[in-house]
């Protein structure tokens, strides 16, 4: 048995986890907004659609994808400015998805919109009153993903 083998009892596991979820809270409160089992939280950087993709799978995330109301308000209130969401409809021209290619049942666009406008728009961000609009997967918005418990 080498020294590493050291065993913890059922309080001190106890204890770690009060500990962890006191850390938590202190995370909730000051850098994000939870709803039910989401967490939404931003690097606070601006970069192209696939870019915000590939950080949020990085760390074990998604890209923020509102389901509900409250959770759009929620990626609003942790979005400073516009902000990329998961959703798009690269497979099929207007059509739009999640990132797991299912239909929307929740669906906030701003008036006129989507419209694929210019050479065509086929991601969403978030505007500042929290309407949707499309826009080139290629422009540089916010990263916002959702973290699960
Ligand atoms: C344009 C938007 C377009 C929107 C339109 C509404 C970009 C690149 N283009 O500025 O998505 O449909 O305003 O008037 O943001």
């Amino acid at each position: 048995k080498g020294e590493c083998d050291t065993y913890l009892d059922n309080s001190e596991i106890q204890a770690l986890r009060s500990e962890l979820d006191h850390i938590k809270n202190w995370l909730f409160f000051s850098l994000g907004r939870k709803v039910g089992k989401k967490f939404f939280l931003s690097s606070g950087e601006r970069m192209r659609f696939h870019r915000v993709k590939a950080l949020c799978a990085q760390f074990q995330a998604n890209v923020a994808t509102p389901r509900t109301a409250e959770e759009n308000k929620a990626i609003k209130h942790v979005a400073k400015e516009a902000a990329f969401l998961g959703i798009t409809d690269e497979e099929n021209e207007g059509q739009f998805v999640d990132m797991v290619g299912a239909r929307l049942t929740y669906e906030n666009w701003n008036q006129g919109e989507p419209n694929n406008s210019g050479s065509g728009e086929n991601c969403v961000m978030l505007l500042a009153d929290g309407k949707w609009n499309d826009i080139p997967c290629s422009d540089s918005h916010l990263a916002v993903c959702e973290f699960s418990d």
